[in-house]
């Protein structure tokens, strides 16, 4: 098949889900166009079944907010006619399935025909696309989506709850490519990051508020108390100054490395004895999956499609959002006792064994072909 894909290009998780299944379905023989405003931070390597279309927005001054799914729907008609692309997956509903439609019925008008695979990822239904300003343009677009599908269980229902959706929604879960969390770095690197009797504990998000990274380092501030212990911090957001303050105040900036965005975080989970999420919500918590894959368990929230991720006293632990006490009390029943630790971790890769990108990304495959033979 030909497959347009448009996603955002950055570090968050839609993105990265997007850029690994464009690289899979490439290995799988189908010819790839992902179409963003930035080459995605995944997509190292073009091949020729794999190409890049940049989207650009002209700056005109009269323009308060230059209109970037304008930009978007004409280079879709663009490309669809310039490559015979056959099927468009789009990657957040925001404004992506917006822009989809528009360019779908921009090429109906030519007689061409263009399927849409919707897939929703968790903030542009729980926070931002539910909001009044954005609710009836998000509705009208999944619904006009040939076929609609979410990361998660949760997910599925938080979007027929908030809004009305007339057509089926697939849950075709996050994946992961266990290979390259199988990886066995030498110790002199992890020698770099901490000392041998240090335990790794590991946060990686955009630092955004939904992310609690306040938590986190209150997690990690009552841990280092019991035990030694250093906090490789992952990301770049909003909250990376407050947390700064946090970690100075409480005493702890030597024992926490920011690392800000990093295209290596394999390298690092690998180190890790401990991965932490206390996110106020998380339709998958594909973070956690990475720690999972990498052999690091979870102390988690109890929140949205977490639980579907990250199990209870096998993989790691789960909490009430907030309960920085109980995440705390997991974290040192779990670190405490290195064969307990060892137990964990395996059961960590064993329950991320289930994400494995060779069972999900067929999911997908057989839901273009189903779409493909509706339409
Ligand atoms: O978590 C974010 O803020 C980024 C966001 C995104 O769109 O990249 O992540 C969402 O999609 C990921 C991939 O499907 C999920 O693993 C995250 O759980 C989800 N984030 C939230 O629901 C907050």
């Amino acid at each position: 098949m030909k497959i347009g894909i448009v996603c955002y290009p950055t570090f968050g998780g839609s993105g990265v889900v997007a850029t690994e299944l464009g690289l899979e379905l490439s290995k799988r023989g189908h010819e790839i166009h992902f179409i963003t405003y930035n080459q995605p931070v995944r997509l190292e390597l073009l091949s020729n079944n794999v190409h890049y279309h940049e989207v650009n927005v002209p700056e005109y001054p009269l323009f308060h907010y230059q209109p970037y799914e304008l930009a978007l729907s004409s280079k879709l008609v663009d490309m669809v006619k310039l490559h015979n692309i056959e099927i468009l997956h789009v990657h957040y509903a925001i404004p992506h399935a917006y822009a989809a439609y528009m360019a779908k019925k921009i090429l109906e008008d030519e007689g061409i025909l263009l399927p849409i695979v919707t897939t929703l990822h968790g903030t542009d239904i729980t926070l931002v696309g539910s909001h009044p300003f954005y609710k009836p343009a998000v509705t009208f677009s999944i619904n006009k989506s040939d076929a609609v599908t979410t990361v998660s269980q949760s997910l599925k229902e938080d979007t027929l709850r908030l809004f009305e959706i007339k057509n089926d929604i697939h849950v075709v879960p996050n994946f992961i490519d266990l290979e390259k969390y199988n990886h066995k770095f030498t110790d002199c690197q992890r020698a770099m990051l901490a000392e041998d009797h240090e335990k790794i504990i590991t946060h990686i998000s955009n630092l955004r508020p939904v992310k609690r990274s306040q938590d986190v380092i209150s997690i990690f501030y009552n841990i280092q108390k019991e035990l030694p212990a250093k906090l490789m911090l992952i990301g770049e957001g909003p909250e990376r100054e407050k947390i700064e303050y946090q970690c100075q105040e409480l005493g702890i900036l030597d024992k926490v490395i920011f690392f800000g965005k990093s295209n290596e975080i394999d390298k690092i989970l690998c180190f890790s004895d401990l991965f932490l999420l206390p996110s106020e919500t998380e339709s998958f918590g594909l973070a956690a999956l990475e720690a999972m894959a990498s052999s690091v368990p979870v102390i988690s929230s109890n929140t949205g499609g977490i639980p579907e991720v990250n199990i209870h006293g096998k993989s790691g632990f789960l909490s009430n959002v907030g309960d920085v006490a109980d995440m705390t009390k997991n974290a040192l029943y779990i670190l405490s006792d290195a064969n307990r630790l060892k137990t964990f971790k395996e059961n960590a890769r064993k329950a991320a064994l289930k994400f494995d990108l060779h069972a999900i990304v067929p999911q997908y495959e057989a839901i273009y072909e189903d779409t493909l033979a509706k339409c």
